[in-house]
């Protein structure tokens, strides 16, 4: 085969992959299909006023946080004791901290949003919802995730040792893709949670889920301002086709 043909043909191969890694790429843009996947990624229950909650945008879009609410069931209430609507806009594969406004100064340096409310002291369930419009007009509390079990009490904490909600930092483990939104059945922070001791601040500002690398979430932020994936595959399978034809004439004619 002469030279030129066999790299027109090498050259169109490569073209039809790239064109297949795009697709396997967006695939992968968010940790959901839909906005479940903004979820709460920290808690930290810490001394005196040290109370503050992470969230995370895994979803591939953003989000409009006056939307969202955080309600908190004091004790084993079924209704909330403090309800704190969120400002701000939270983008695909950021935090939002939201923090006690007499928290210590390194949790004060990370936090988008305070509270003078009270919040939580280990036995206290914790709801992120959204509030979603119908096409009819009104309006439904969608539940994106809950610490705890709502209407139910343990005593003074879920969990035992780091990993439990009472005097603990608790961050959710890299592998969980969406937020539990059944709030009724029973809590072990285990599951989705590593534990960390009393007054661990680190972590506070950032997280990391295996479902949304970060060099991919650059890369949806592009891809939302440019052509769509349809006519970018399209572009590249059609090119690819055209050099198969173009290698193909050539080797006839040679
Ligand atoms: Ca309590
Ligand atoms: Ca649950
Ligand atoms: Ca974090």
């Amino acid at each position: 085969m002469p030279r030129k043909t066999y790299l027109l043909l090498l050259f169109s191969i490569v073209t039809l992959i790239t064109s297949v890694t795009h697709v396997n790429t967006h695939a992968q843009d968010g940790c959901g299909s839909d906005d479940g996947a903004i979820f709460f990624s920290e808690y930290v229950e810490g001394s005196s006023n040290n109370k503050a909650l992470e969230i995370f945008n895994g979803y591939g879009q953003a989000v409009n946080l006056s939307n969202f609410k955080v309600r908190i069931y004091f004790n084993g209430n079924s209704n909330p004791n403090t309800t704190i609507t969120l400002s701000g806009t939270l983008n695909p594969g950021e935090v939002f901290v939201l923090a006690d406004d007499g928290a210590d100064s390194a949790i004060l340096a990370v936090a988008d949003q305070t509270s003078t409310a009270s919040l939580f002291n280990g036995n206290d369930a914790i709801e992120l919802i959204q509030i979603t419009s119908q096409q009819d007009g009104t309006t439904i509390n969608v539940t994106h995730d809950v610490i705890g079990q709502i209407g139910y009490d343990p005593g003074s904490e879920w969990g035992s040792g780091n990993t439990s909600t009472k005097d603990n930092t608790l961050r959710r483990k890299s592998s969980v893709s969406s937020g539990d939104s059944n709030g009724s059945d029973t809590f072990d922070p285990s599951v989705e949670w590593d534990g960390y001791p009393k007054d661990t601040f680190g972590g506070l500002g950032s997280h990391t889920a295996t479902c949304i690398p970060t060099a991919v979430t650059f890369g949806k932020l592009k891809a939302n301002t440019g052509p769509s994936n349809a006519v970018i595959i399209t572009l590249m399978l059609g090119l690819s086709i055209l050099l198969f034809l173009g290698a193909w004439l050539r080797r006839k004619t040679n």
